[in-house]
């Protein structure tokens, strides 16, 4: 049974802000007072570099996907023969609004609303453009009511869903062409079938239709459904027979934004469903996951039926669950593995892809500027502001700064265990909409944001507290 509070889906809840053109003259940086001038500092320097980074793509390569920082050029990331279609644009959308960078921000607004069609006979990954274009392009509605931005968020939406419409479980196919709606690839993963709430769910409200909350509650709720008897899912499931394809139950990829959106739903839309299922979870992993290694606390890969360990790897990724925590209310063990992950940090300056938490030592050398350590910062020090957690993410800032600004932008590391360490020439769209925002809200004391009442989605977009 569902059971919403007052903010269900069709009752907006984000204050209504003025025309584009309008908030552009607002908010002087000198307006922010905080008696930590110190980490206001830190806040100019985050606005510095992204500002240089945009320019930087704006000159190189605007509108194409992602800039391949080192070289120079620009990389497509979802037609690679095809239409570029702005990703590092409508990622940065929200941030650049934070941070006060109206120009840039009214540039990309600009090329959105004159460029962006996603009538285009090609196949995308449903969860990776929900996640990064829908949200990017909801979040920028949020900072803006740019109307267009909305309307092409829910194009967008529109022309995933048959994903879900065809599929016979509710859970849905991984890719859909957006023009025929054509779909393919049943054999799916937890963080692909359960990404899809809070974006959906904010665009229910914000026209009204009820449908795209149901169909990823739907989806959510056939996974959530075929647990096992220990309450842990795995990590590969064919969405049409709803059979397990594998048995290893992680917290990390591909499972991780899975158990956040549990979460985020219920925090979002007080769907009780979802909180509920969120504990249950919650309680399975601290209880067959959490493990403690010479006094730190990490999550190994289980089996999902027995709760038998099958490997000690940790992924990068897995360092937001250090956030969601906390959020779900168990703060000591958040507090606790983020530490962990701040141990290796200070270990290794940067983190890699993948760690061996019984060696203490990477399992993968490389690090494709991952966001997740400071977006754990961030959602530790919006449930509890300490500077602790700013510290934390000021460390991992400055190891950003001096080890992956190239020529045209921030990049990817090829090896972090070589001296100096070799860059990859990649800059991930998510860098200008996680990293970025997480190190300016920590450090900045924006006016533009609510501290208070918020949301960020697994992208870092902001869909609840852009002022
Ligand atoms: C982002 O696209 C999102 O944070 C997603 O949930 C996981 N991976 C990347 C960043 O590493």
């Amino acid at each position: 049974m569902t059971d919403r509070a007052p903010n269900s889906p069709g009752r907006p809840t984000v204050t209504r802000r003025d025309a584009l053109g309008g908030l552009l003259a607002a908010v002087p940086m000198e307006a922010v007072a905080h008696p930590m001038r110190g980490w206001h500092a830190v806040a100019e320097d985050v606005r510095a570099q992204m500002r240089w980074a945009w320019h930087a793509y704006a000159e190189r390569c605007f509108g194409q996907d992602q800039i391949k920082p080192v070289s120079g050029a620009g990389e497509a990331f979802f037609f690679p023969k095809g239409r570029p279609l702005g990703l590092s644009i409508v990622e940065a959308l929200d941030t650049l609004y934070l941070m006060g960078l109206d120009d840039e921000l009214q540039s990309g607004v600009r090329w959105v609303c004159d460029t962006l069609d996603f009538d285009i006979d090609g196949e995308v990954q449903v969860f990776e453009t929900s996640i990064r274009l829908v949200g990017g392009l909801l979040s920028g509605w949020c900072a803006t009511r740019e109307k267009k931005l909305l309307a092409l968020a829910r194009d967008l939406t529109d022309r995933l869903s048959p994903a879900f419409d065809k599929s016979p479980s509710g859970m849905p196919y991984r890719f859909v062409n957006l023009k025929t709606g054509a779909v393919r690839d049943p054999v799916s993963f937890p963080a692909e079938i359960g990404t899809y709430l809070p974006e959906w769910g904010t665009l229910s409200r914000a026209v009204g239709e009820r449908r795209y909350y149901d169909l990823p509650k739907r989806a959510v709720t056939a996974l959530f459904e075929r647990r096992s008897k220990i309450d842990l899912v795995a990590d590969t499931i064919n969405i049409e027979t709803g059979a397990w394809q594998s048995r290893r139950a992680s917290i990390g990829p591909p499972c991780d934004s899975y158990f956040e959106y549990l979460w985020d739903g219920w925090q979002l839309f007080g769907d009780r469903d979802l909180k509920e299922w969120y504990d249950v979870h919650a309680r399975a992993i601290a209880k067959h996951q959490a493990v403690q290694v010479d006094g730190r606390l990490w999550f190994p890969q289980v089996d999902f039926e027995t709760g038998a360990i099958l490997d000690h790897h940790q992924s990068e990724l897995a360092a937001f669950y250090a956030g969601l925590l906390g959020q779900g209310g168990d703060m000591a063990r958040g507090e606790s593995y983020l530490k962990s992950w701040a141990d290796v940090q200070a270990r290794f300056q940067v983190l890699p892809e993948g760690f061996d938490c019984l060696r203490f030592a990477p399992d993968r050398v490389t690090n494709a500027l991952r966001p997740e350590f400071a977006d754990s910062c961030l959602n530790l020090f919006l449930l509890r502001p300490d500077d602790r957690w700013r510290e934390y993410a000021r460390v991992h800032f400055e190891a950003m700064k001096a080890t992956s600004r190239a020529p045209f932008g921030f990049s990817g590391i090829a090896d972090i265990t070589t001296r100096p360490m070799k860059q990859d020439d990649s800059c991930p769209g998510y860098w200008w909409s996680e990293q970025m925002k997480y190190y300016w809200l920590l450090f900045s004391d924006t006016p533009r944001f609510d501290y208070q009442i918020n949301y960020l989605s697994t992208e870092g977009n902001v869909l609840l507290g852009s002022k």
